[in-house]
């Protein structure tokens, strides 16, 4: 193999990987592109009066970045629209938020051309191309009617949806057979794979070839569970780390004689923001006895707020906060403390350390990391429960944790109480084996088992032949 090109809408290469801001994801990927001299290719986030067909080259710490800019309709259609406002809802099983605008679609098929003709022209002849997401599901047919034949890989980041409600997305069928361009198709979970699997077998009229293989449209694709994870190592430093260790302290400090319960989110409603809040107050009501001795830190920077469900949602969990807190707040306690912000990473594993339970609700996600981030935080002698809910991605894995079902805020509030009671030998019981499974699932293991299996994938025996309109 010569190279290794990536390709996502936004690119995360760090300008300064020592500053803790930068993600696992961004870490692991930078560091394969240094090792395999590689390129990461995406939007820069800009908008032009024209859209041209050419990249601005980068270097960003060792990594070559190329960023395309695009045209403001672009980023309405493609971006805030079809990604963002139908993908992602789709995909969340949201179908009562998922916007159905024909000019969506369209704009993400132009977008994702663009994206095509700009990267064909970059692309040497072994190199291995790895494209991430629901952004750019189009992008390996794109690029084969360019004529480009190499390897093409295609990572989801989020759960595939049941075909039941797939079907209701338009062109539905023309979004599945261009992943059949790719030759390898990478999922969180098995079940995300099974999902993808029914639609391809009951509604395209596919078959499964092998033991990871699927035919259908006619041509063949490999698909495979690759669970991610967090770069431990870098998390265990960053706890250790002088700012860690003081936000640890900080936090400890102002959580004296309470036991503190974290959450940590975007701004999403696939992340059952409020339906853990609703929770939470049932736990308030139903045991008056531990009121004092107990809040929640909710920490969720905005995110998305161009799209209006966003700042419907953000409103929504404004007040919910607002009104539990004047429900039950005294002179000297608040049950939520709600920030907007965003911290490093060295100062969120702090956070983690202190609280004595995490929760992680999410009504739907393709994995959640944050899951993994807390229980790598935990004091191996002390560690806190994980309360994890069950559509998380990472419930599959981490069957140790409590599972709850989000929907439920009896289930929510019993867990609370569970986790804030559970003697120190169930903790330190579940923490190793939890802990097992962050290390199994590092970061780092997920990249290499990924760029194996592509590097591996049977050839796609024949390429079609595209007309050239
Ligand atoms: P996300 O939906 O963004 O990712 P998640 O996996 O939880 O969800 O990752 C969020 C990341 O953002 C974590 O690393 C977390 O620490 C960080 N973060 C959240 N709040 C923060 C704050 N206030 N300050 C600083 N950092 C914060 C998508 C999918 C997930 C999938 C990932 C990776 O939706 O299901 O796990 O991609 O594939």
């Amino acid at each position: 193999m010569s190279r290794l090109i990536v390709v996502s809408n936004r690119v995360s290469a760090p300008k300064d990987p020592a500053a803790g801001s930068a993600g696992g994801l961004a870490m692991a990927l930078s560091a394969a592109l240094r090792k395999y001299d590689g390129l990461w290719f995406g939007w820069s986030g800009e908008t032009v009066e024209t859209f041209k067909a050419e990249a601005k080259f980068e270097d960003r710490a060792g990594v070559t970045v190329a960023l395309v800019d695009l045209e403001a309709q672009d980023v309405d259609e493609y971006y805030n629209g079809y990604a963002n406002k139908t993908l992602w809802p789709l995909f969340h099983h949201r179908v009562d938020l998922t916007a159905y605008e024909r000019s969506f679609g369209e704009g993400y098929e132009r977008t994702n051309a663009r994206f095509a003709e700009v990267l064909a022209p970059l692309i040497e002849p072994d190199d291995l191309i790895w494209i991430h997401d629901y952004h750019m599901i189009p992008l390996a047919r794109d690029l084969r009617r360019l004529g480009v034949t190499n390897r093409i890989g295609f990572f989801l980041h989020t759960p595939w949806p049941a075909r039941q409600l797939l079907v209701t997305l338009p062109y539905h069928r023309r979004l599945v057979e261009s992943l059949f361009d790719f030759d390898l198709i990478g999922f969180h979970t098995r079940e995300w794979m099974d999902l993808f699997t029914d639609y391809v077998v009951s509604e395209a009229k596919g078959d499964v070839t092998g033991e990871n293989g699927l035919e259908c449209f006619g041509r063949q694709v490999q698909v495979g569970v690759f669970p991610i994870g967090i770069d431990v190592d870098g998390f265990l430093e960053a706890r250790n780390s002088t700012l860690g260790a003081r936000t640890y302290d900080r936090m400890a400090a102002s959580a004296v004689f309470r036991s503190m319960i974290v959450g940590v989110d975007r701004l999403d409603y696939s992340k059952g923001l409020e339906q853990r809040l609703v929770g939470y107050e049932e736990f308030l009501h139903k045991n008056p006895s531990m009121r004092g001795d107990v809040f929640l830190l909710q920490v969720t920077p905005i995110s998305r707020d161009d799209v209006d469900t966003y700042q419907d949602i953000r409103g929504r969990l404004d007040a919910l906060a607002g009104r539990i807190n004047g429900e039950f707040a005294d002179m000297d306690w608040q049950p939520i403390r709600y920030l907007n912000r965003t911290y490093r990473r060295d100062q969120l594993a702090g956070i983690y350390r202190a609280a004595r339970v995490g929760l992680v609700t999410p009504l739907r996600d393709g994995m959640n990391l944050v899951a993994k981030e807390y229980v790598a935080a935990q004091n191996p002698e002390d560690p806190g429960v994980l309360i994890l809910s069950r559509f998380a991605g990472a419930a599959e894995q981490m069957g140790e944790a409590l599972l709850v079902n989000p929907f439920s805020r009896e289930e929510l509030s019993d867990a609370i109480k569970n986790a804030l009671t559970m003697p120190l030998a169930e903790r330190i019981r579940k923490w190793e084996a939890l802990m097992k499974v962050v290390r199994d699932t590092d970061v780092s293991i997920w990249r290499d088992d990924f760029v194996q299996a592509l590097m591996s994938a049977p050839r796609v025996k024949e390429l079609p032949v595209f007309d050239a309109a």
